[in-house]
Order: C-alpha cells, then structure tokens, then sequence
C-alpha cells in the first residue's frame, strides 16, 4: 500500500491534539525531566495518578546524560539502589556504599519506566509562569520553548493541576517566578529562596531529602531545586539523592491527594 504523507501528517496532528487536551487538567504537572522529576513521575504514574511532565528541552533527563565531566558514569550510594533495581538498571559495586552505572542506561531505562507507568511527557516546552489562586499555586503557564528562544511575544496557554512540582534543577525556575509575583512568602527560614550553597556530598545528599517538600500551597520541590530553595549545598554526580527526592516528592503528594 502507497504511503500518504497526508495521512502522516493527520495520525501526528490528531493524536497530538488529543494527548495535549487529555492533559489540560491533571493531579500533578511536573516542570523538569530531569531524574528526580522522572522518579516522582513514574511513582506518581504507577499508583494511578493523572500526571503529565513538561520539559524544556527536545530530550529529557536534565544533567544525568553526561554523568560527571561527561564521563557517562553516575555514582548511586546502597540507600538508592532498590530505585536502580526497580527499573531493571545495571550496577556494579566500586566499593561499600558506591555503586556506578552508565548514566544514559541509567536515564533511558528510567524515563521508558515512567512513560510506561503512566507519565505523559511534553518536550520542547517551557513553564513561564503559574496559574494562580489566593496565594495557592493551581497550575502552569506554558509556551514552546522555541517561542521563548526567538524572543518572539507569542502569548502562552494554560494547564491546571492539584499540585505542581518544580524539579528544575539548579534553576529552580517555579519557584523563582512563585517568589517574584508573592514575595517572602515561601515556606524557607527567611520566606525568600536560601539558595545553593558549595559542595559537600555527605550533608547534600541527606538535605535532599529533608528539602523535598511543599514550598508554597499547591507546589513542591525536588532533586536540586529543592536543595536551593531551601539552602543546601551541591552534591556533584552521585544521583541517589535525586531519585530518592523524586520518590519523597511522589509519596508526600499521594497522601494528599
Ligand atoms: C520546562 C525546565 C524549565 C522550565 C528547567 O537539572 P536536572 O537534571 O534536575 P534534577 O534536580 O532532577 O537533577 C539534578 C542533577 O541533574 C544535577 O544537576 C546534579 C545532581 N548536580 C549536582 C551538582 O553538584 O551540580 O533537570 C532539570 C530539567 C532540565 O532538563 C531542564 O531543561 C528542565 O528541568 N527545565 N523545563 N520549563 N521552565 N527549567
């Protein structure tokens, strides 16, 4: 049979459409894919939850591709390696407590597991802003990332859900636009975003994990971004810390929801 770019065109258009009106309103929106947004979005998917994820970038993964320095090795420590197992993820013991795997099968595998758990992905696009109401956050306001990219004054559409997760890495872009339209008013020490502090893997890697809360009604912190928001330091490339945050983000949400 004579293949029809109509009908190409057609199959791409209308079940883009419907994905896309599918998922106007949802349980979470996750801003970032990065690992801890993938991780909070596969088990967030998996417990049946509605959940759709925007990402900036044409791929998903954030800084887990290139490992360290773009030695596509990732370090994971034994509190995170049940995360690894759980998406069938190869790792190999370097010595007690350090286990490494290759960071684009670490990535592929876990991003394949959280679209088959559920998670809808929306590439190329970019949150701008949030939607709004009496000092709760309700949803996201998002353009193409392209559109953002020309400069070009393109207004951008809206999507609503019951809770948000910034996981934007160092950026900690949500936050920073919460922060800018109310501010003071965040759930930190001192009502502002503390900020990423220097490298200290230990305490970084245990701070993660406290960090990983709610920051504003109706939005939630992960992976670095929580660890800015709230002040920690930076880790470097051991990942354990992001998948368990991306888990604690998930299970605190699900009691809510
Ligand atoms: C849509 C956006 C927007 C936006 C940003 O940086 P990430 O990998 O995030 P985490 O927190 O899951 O993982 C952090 C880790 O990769 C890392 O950097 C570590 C461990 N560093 C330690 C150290 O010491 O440096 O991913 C964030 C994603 C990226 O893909 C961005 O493109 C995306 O968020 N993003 N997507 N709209 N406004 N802003």
């Amino acid at each position: 049979m004579e293949l029809n770019e109509i009908i190409i065109t057609r199959a791409i258009i209308d079940r883009f459409y419907t994905k896309l009106t599918d998922n106007l309103e949802t349980d979470v929106a996750i801003v970032g894919g990065g690992p801890s947004g993938l991780i909070a979005g596969y088990f967030l998917a998996k417990a049946g939850k509605k959940v759709v994820m925007y990402e900036r970038k044409l791929s998903i993964g954030g800084g887990m591709w290139g490992g360290g320095m773009m030695f596509n090795e990732i370090v994971v420590q034994k509190a995170a390696l049940s995360i690894l197992e759980e998406f069938g993820i190869r790792c190999h013991k370097y010595q007690e407590n350090y286990y490494t795997s290759d960071s684009v099968e670490a990535i592929s595998s876990i991003t394949a597991g959280a679209m088959k758990a559920g998670l809808t992905i929306f590439n190329c696009m970019s949150m701008e802003d949030v939607m709004m109401r009496t000092d709760k956050v309700i949803g996201l306001v998002l353009n193409w990332s392209p559109v953002q990219m020309a400069g070009l004054h393109i207004d951008p559409l809206t999507v609503k859900s019951s809770f948000v997760i910034d996981a934007t890495g160092h950026a900690t872009e949500v936050v920073r636009v919460v922060h800018q339209k109310v501010p003071g008013k965040l759930k930190t020490p001192t009502g502002e975003i503390e900020g990423e502090k220097s490298m200290w893997s230990d305490r970084a890697e245990t701070l993660t994990l406290e960090n990983t809360r709610e920051v504003f009604p109706g939005l939630y912190v992960a992976g670095m971004a929580a660890n800015a928001t709230f002040g920690g330091p930076r880790m470097g490339p051991i990942f354990g810390g992001m998948l368990l945050s991306g888990e604690k983000a998930a299970k605190e949400i699900l009691k809510r929801l």
